[in-house]
């Protein structure tokens, strides 16, 4: 039995919610309303301490951060694998991964961005810039590592999807939705296009989540067009 605490629009909850699709793994999902500030609820930080999505429960064993899930899942399902065994490509792969969910996440995630309103008392306008700076200066790190490597095809590992898919397109979310440039990532633009043409990402995307609002905007889920 699985759990997954998970909120639609989370970047970090998407990538855990498109390996569960790809390993074919059914789970149940329990929304924690971010916006709401469900996270700081006293049973939720039970769950996880650093009041975020997502966790993870399978039977008795509870675990957080989106990374070390995806590994954990890579462990009990195999297949299809979302890693290399090859030790360049591992490390190219946790390279581009760990850019996304250690430069990148952590600089625009929602906690920060409240706390530059209160205390900090920045104005929306220097949020933005905040934001726009720290995402668009990390994918252009982003893209370079694709070109500069030559593992990249349809996915940033060749033919296979792995954990640099599902760490690129949800963030490729972030960057549409706040409406950033991303003519200057063609090969990112190419990994979310081929990405979202796989019924795992589809399944996974904010669009498609039960607490989705039903009049979201749609970014990323059936009918994507790049
Ligand atoms: N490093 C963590 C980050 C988790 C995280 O911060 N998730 C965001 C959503 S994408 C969150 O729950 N933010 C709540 C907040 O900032 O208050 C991971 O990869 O799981």
């Amino acid at each position: 039995m699985i759990t997954l605490y998970s909120y639609f629009r989370s970047s970090t909850a998407y990538r855990v919610r498109i390996a569960l699709h790809l390993k074919g793994l059914q789970y149940e999902t329990i929304p924690v309303h971010l916006a709401k500030g469900e996270q700081f609820n006293e049973m939720y930080r039970l769950i996880n301490p650093m009041a975020a999505v997502p966790a993870l429960i399978h039977d008795d064993f509870t675990l957080t951060q989106s990374l070390a899930i995806l590994n954990y899942l890579d462990n009990i399902a195999p297949e299809p694998p979302l890693s290399s065994s090859d030790f360049r490509e591992q490390a190219y792969v946790r390279q581009i991964s760990l850019t996304i969910a250690t430069d990148i996440h952590p600089l625009t995630n929602l906690r920060v961005l409240k706390y530059l309103e209160s205390p900090l008392h920045t104005t929306q306008a220097e949020r933005d810039e905040w934001y726009a700076h720290w995402a668009t200066g990390g994918m252009v790190a982003v893209e370079a590592m694709l070109r500069d490597h030559s593992y990249a095809g349809d996915f940033a590992l060749g033919d296979r999807v792995s954990v640099a898919d599902l760490c690129i397109v949800p963030q490729m979310y972030n960057m549409r939705r706040y409406k950033l440039p991303i003519d200057h990532l063609p090969i990112c633009r190419r990994i979310e296009e081929n990405c979202m043409k796989l019924p795992a990402f589809i399944q996974a995307s904010p669009e498609m989540q039960p607490d989705a609002p039903k009049d979201l905007e749609p970014i990323h889920g059936p009918g994507f067009k790049p």
